[in-house]
């Protein structure tokens, strides 16, 4: 079986973090978990060395002395996480907006299908719990609508914090450059991955799973105001001249 990491990005989350559930995700994905404490100035950092402790060599804790927001956390989290010979690596929320159960049902679809990415879907559906409320649903709907014109791929939900990717020369190289959003990396990310080199002749989004998620819930604080909303929309234009560019370069080497 595969080595797995489970990136968790944390900044200032010492009111948030539930060490119970964290034990029980390592225990039943069978995971290690990195924790990235992004500069905190809560007692975030106290907790986690607690929680560490706890969890032994399935828990690890990277200290990034100023904050550098999401994306560089989960960047710098997946990268150490290839370096320790991850089979599988992705990340989720420190909230456990994806409940422990779901997280571990998209790792073993991941492992058990050849899928080289695996990604949480808030799909609304009768039967399902996604707990969130109207006004992120629907401006979370508008801005995902675009993310997916953005990649030209028919992607549902860019933004869903639960993400699995099996490691890869594709998938490090996706990680060795800085993301420019610190919210909207996801988009980057995923940019990256259906970027293809010039032999490829596969759709640029096969192996790239949406699984829809059976519950969720988002209604916790977030650290994501008007003000990072509207930061986040304006990092979708530059991402999207980014990937016209690469698209460009890449056409041009074919
Ligand atoms: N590393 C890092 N993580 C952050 C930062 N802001 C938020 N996060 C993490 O991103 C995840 C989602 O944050 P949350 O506030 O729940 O936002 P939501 O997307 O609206 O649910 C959590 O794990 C946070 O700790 C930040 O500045 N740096
Ligand atoms: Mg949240």
């Amino acid at each position: 079986m595969s080595k797995k990491f489970i990136v968790v990005p944390c900044y200032n989350e010492a009111d948030r973090l539930n060490g119970d559930d964290f034990i029980a995700l390592s225990a039943g994905a069978n995971a290690t978990l990195i924790f990235v404490n992004d500069g905190s100035t809560d007692s975030t950092g106290a907790k986690l060395s607690e929680l560490c402790g706890q969890l032994g060599e399935r828990g690890l804790v990277i200290e990034l002395e100023k904050n550098a927001g999401k994306g560089e956390a989960v960047r710098a989290g997946m990268t150490v996480a290839l370096d320790l010979g991850a089979g599988w690596v992705g990340y989720i929320d420190a909230d456990m907006s994806t409940p422990v159960s779901e997280i571990i049902r998209l790792l073993a679809i991941g492992e058990a299908g050849n899928h080289r990415a695996v990604i949480g879907a808030r799909i609304r559906l009768l039967g399902h719990s996604i707990d969130r409320s109207g006004t992120r649903h629907y401006l979370g709907r508008i801005f995902a609508t675009l993310a997916a014109v953005i990649l030209r791929i028919p992607i549902y939900d860019t933004q869903c914090g639960a993400k699995f990717f099996r490691s890869n020369t594709e998938l490090r190289n996706a990680l060795s450059t800085q993301f420019r959003s610190r919210w909207a990396f996801d988009i980057e990310l995923i940019g990256r991955l259906t970027t293809p080199p010039a032999a490829s002749t596969l759709p640029r989004w096969s192996g790239i799973v949406e699984i829809p998620l059976e519950s969720w819930s988002g209604r916790t604080d977030s650290k994501l105001g008007p003000f990072g909303m509207i930061r986040t929309a304006l990092d979708l234009i530059q991402i999207w001249s980014n990937l016209r560019r690469a698209r460009k370069q890449e056409r041009l080497s074919r």
